[in-house]
């Protein structure tokens, strides 16, 4: 590769002053198109129906410089790597950004004990090529919690949406969105969203986790995969209570807006069953062939979506939870140390991260972003937000 450029130096510094120079015209082009983009909308930009046609002018002449040039893969892909970091700029301008870290609140069990800003904005993002077509496309994953909600009544807004370049239109653009909700500032549940990449040969692939417990508990893996839109290609989820569990398989996209209520969904709502067991009326603990059953549902599942979770977020299938015996108030320090190690591994349950919890069975797989609540004791909860990736790093 050096000895190609090194004998085109010259052609090839002209090109770096063209992407250069691009940049700085994006940057300085950007207010004006978000403007537009608010006020015209998106199709007015695509027609070039107002004063920023010379951006798209820009890029085009800029694009046919660099045509014919043998690096010209590598450069387009840098050139289209800046205009998403260029969008993702006005984005966070636009959403703002969820800080990162980890804080403690005291619980009010009467309301919202979280800030519903401290969970609006873009929590993490990535760059990366989903489709495979050899031009990254950017991924936000952004928090919108309604500022008017108290008391469980609005939950917390999880956004996913694709950004990619349109060499028709010669722009980056929103392509796609995805959401789903999740009950995050209230102290009742521990609840938490977790996001994932995941690298093999079957391609890229974005996982969404979520876990939510009060009385029963729930908790779900979901593959999402870019094709030029957002698409929900698999996932899992599980709802237990003392005498039940069920294993459900996500089988379209509506499955999103029936997260933990699959049972509920009149037509399915997105979700198939795949085994569901209740054993209220014959014993205290599941048969073993119900366990057996419901354990292998729920780690094929997973295995399908090329997924390994050795120690599961299960009450049932971890054999190595820990128990909390009856109350003996003769053995009153020993309930209390049970006590404590039950509450980190629920702690750990919750706040765990994808890359933590879950092996790729091929590939890679690595930490994007995520949220989790959890209560501490009966006083306290612990909140994080953090951001595993590199890009919104700048702007914190
Ligand atoms: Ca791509």
């Amino acid at each position: 590769m050096k000895q190609r450029y090194g004998s085109r130096a010259p052609r090839i510094a002209g090109l770096v002053l063209i992407v250069l120079c691009m940049q700085v015209l994006v940057l300085s082009w950007a207010p004006v198109a978000w403007a537009m983009k608010a006020s015209v909308g998106a199709d007015g930009l695509a027609t070039g129906a107002y004063s920023n046609r010379d951006y798209a002018g820009i890029c085009e002449w800029s694009r046919q410089q660099m045509a014919g040039d043998a690096g010209q893969e590598m450069q387009t892909v840098e050139f289209i790597d800046h205009l998403l970091q260029a969008e993702l700029e006005q984005l966070v301008e636009q959403y703002g950004i969820v800080a990162t870290g980890e804080e403690e609140y005291a619980i009010d069990y009467s309301e919202d004990v979280i800030p519903a800003e401290r969970l609006t904005g873009l929590l993490g993002a990535d760059i990366c090529d989903y489709d495979g077509d050899g031009q990254p496309e950017l991924m936000t994953l952004r928090l919108d919690t309604s500022s008017t909600g108290s008391n469980q009544s609005d939950g917390t807004r999880c956004v996913i949406s694709a950004y990619d370049w349109n060499a028709d239109s010669a722009q980056v653009e929103l392509v796609d969105e995805l959401t789903f909700d999740m009950y995050m500032t209230n102290a009742w549940a521990n609840s938490a969203s977790h996001f994932a990449r995941g690298e093999s040969d079957q391609g890229v692939a974005l996982y969404a986790e979520y876990y939510y417990e009060l009385n029963s508990r729930g908790f779900g893996t979901l593959r999402i995969e870019y094709d030029g839109a957002l698409n929900l290609t698999g996932g899992v989820e599980c709802d237990e209570f003392y005498a039940w569990f069920s294993c459900y398989e996500a089988v379209s996209d509506e499955a999103l807006q029936n997260l933990l209520s699959p049972q509920l969904a009149l037509d399915g709502g997105g979700w198939e069953q795949r085994a569901n067991y209740n054993w209220e009326e014959q014993t205290a603990e599941p048969a073993p062939e119900y366990l057996d059953d419901y354990s292998n549902c729920y780690r094929e599942l997973m295995a399908q979506l090329n997924l390994e979770e050795p120690n599961p977020r299960s009450q049932w299938i971890d054999p190595d939870r820990p128990a909390l015996d009856k109350y003996d108030p003769e053995q009153a320090d020993g309930y209390q140390q049970e006590y404590d190690e039950l509450m980190w591994y629920n702690r750990e349950l919750v706040m765990r991260h994808t890359d933590e919890r879950c092996l790729a069975i091929d590939g890679t797989l690595t930490a994007l972003c995520g949220v989790s609540k959890c209560a501490l004791d009966s006083y306290n909860l612990a909140l994080e937000c953090y951001d595993a990736g590199e890009w919104l790093s700048s702007f914190r």
